[in-house]
């Protein structure tokens, strides 16, 4: 028996590349109980750069929910009015993590002028950063020298950001959030290039949290090279999935505790809109799903395999996600108080992951046909059995929304710091002007 899963990381009912994702958040919720998620934090798209009429259309998506959820918040350009929202979204929305995009040149992309802006914004709200971290420029012209070498399939799109990008970007966004003093948050972590500067930066004390996704962790970017399109595409996700080496070595991360928390990005299209890629990579919806799957392969690929203990666990795939947005421990933890989110895993019994028996409403799944051991058998949501049987039992409009508060343990010392640096610059040197 363990306490419920929290997936950091997902895009329900989410407008994206010209389609929609296929799960909302009814059927995409759903397919978590029955893999043995009992909360979510997903992602608010603003809209036309508005955080407040982003939330509202997301208060509206979300009345169907039957498990509990939060909101980070995306932010697509930054300005005076965001900055002034962002109060807003932190002091009275429940809101305490606002995601910026080093990459998608031309759309949602920031520069580091605006990222440094945005990150002290953040700190002064006690609200984590986070980076989608790809460096955007680059990638760009990577998608540019694809198209002339006429590389149009699904493989163009990994050979267009290879891992370097990630690195540099990662690195870059690192050392910004070192200089402002605040904590930083990198999220779905897919390279070996992106871990090793996150290692690095938490070996020299730096407070930065590295989020791998379930796909970085267990597959390889093998697919991507498939004759049959949509079996390619249907891997299609942003930062892409790495070649073989990369996934154990996040793995090792994991283990070793230089990466902290596992989600998935779950963002789910069917194969007709990712057949509207079939002339061109960079017109594939990136996403894959996972919402469902993440609990049993992270057991599985990590527990059953003797890489972490039961604890490391819990801890990965539930607490450190509510200690890092400040919901501990009503939420991450099996306790008088708490919410009584709780599943019973039988280590001995075994899962078969198949489209043609998983709860979202894709056609596809990424991890179809894998086999393991670890299988959810209950799930209990709020103090009700929701899974039990393979059966689910849920209703739209029983899920709550968990408000988020500002100044997680992040942020301890913080202060301290600035003003030891403070005190530490010396007064201005006086300096006398030679006299002939
Ligand atoms: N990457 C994806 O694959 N999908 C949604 C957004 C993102 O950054
Ligand atoms: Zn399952
Ligand atoms: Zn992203
Ligand atoms: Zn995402």
């Amino acid at each position: 028996m363990y306490t419920g899963g929290i997936d950091p990381h997902t895009h329900l009912d989410m407008e994206f590349m010209g389609s929609g994702t296929i799960d909302d958040f009814f059927s995409g919720q759903a397919a978590a109980l029955a893999g043995g998620t009992t909360m979510h934090i997903d992602f608010v798209i603003p809209v036309n750069g508005s955080l407040l009429s982003g939330l509202e259309a997301y208060e509206k998506k979300s009345k169907k929910s039957c498990m509990d959820y939060g909101f980070h918040m995306a932010i697509t350009k930054w300005d005076e009015v965001v900055s002034k929202e962002m109060e807003i979204m932190v002091n009275e929305k429940g809101i305490n993590s606002f995601k910026f995009f080093m990459a998608y040149k031309g759309s949602f992309m920031i520069n580091d002028e605006l990222l440094l802006q945005a990150f002290k914004k953040c700190k002064s709200l006690g609200a984590l950063a986070m980076v989608h971290a790809e460096n955007g420029d680059a990638v760009y012209e990577g998608q540019r020298r694809m198209i002339e070498l006429g590389i149009t399939g699904p493989e163009g799109h990994a050979l267009s950001r290879p891992p370097v990008l990630e690195g540099e970007a990662t690195a870059r966004a690192i050392k910004l959030a070192g200089f402002v003093n605040t904590p930083l948050y990198v999220v779905h972590v897919m390279s070996i290039d992106a871990m090793e500067e996150i290692s690095k930066a938490r070996k020299s004390g730096l407070k930065v949290i590295g989020e791998p996704v379930v796909s970085g962790l267990v597959l390889n970017d093998s697919w991507l090279w498939d004759p049959d399109f949509i079996t390619a595409a249907k891997y299609v996700m942003s930062p892409p999935i790495r070649a073989a080496g990369h996934g154990k070595a996040l793995q090792a991360a994991l283990s070793m505790g230089t990466l902290q928390l596992v989600g998935t990005d779950h963002c789910t299209f069917n194969s007709t809109q990712k057949a509207l890629g079939i002339d061109d990579f960079q017109k594939i919806p990136n996403g894959v799903n996972g919402i469902e799957e993440r609990m049993h392969l992270v057991w599985d690929t990590m527990v059953e395999s003797g890489q972490i203990s039961v604890t490391d666990y819990v801890r990965v795939t539930s607490t450190e996600c509510a200690r890092i947005f400040n919901i501990y421990p009503r939420k991450g933890a099996i306790r008088a108080g708490s919410d009584a989110d709780i599943i019973i895993l039988n280590p001995n019994s075994s899962f078969e992951i198949s489209a043609k028996s998983h709860h979202s409403r894709s056609d596809t799944n990424v991890y179809e046909g894998w086999r393991g051991k670890g299988k959810v058998e209950v799930t209990i949501s709020g103090g009700r059995v929701v899974w039990l049987n393979d059966e689910l039992k849920v209703f739209p409009g029983s899920g709550k929304y968990v408000e988020m508060r500002p100044f997680s343990y992040l942020f301890n010392g913080i202060g301290k710091a600035d003003a030891k640096y403070l005190s530490s610059l010396k007064a201005p040197v006086k300096r006398f002007r030679a006299t002939t």
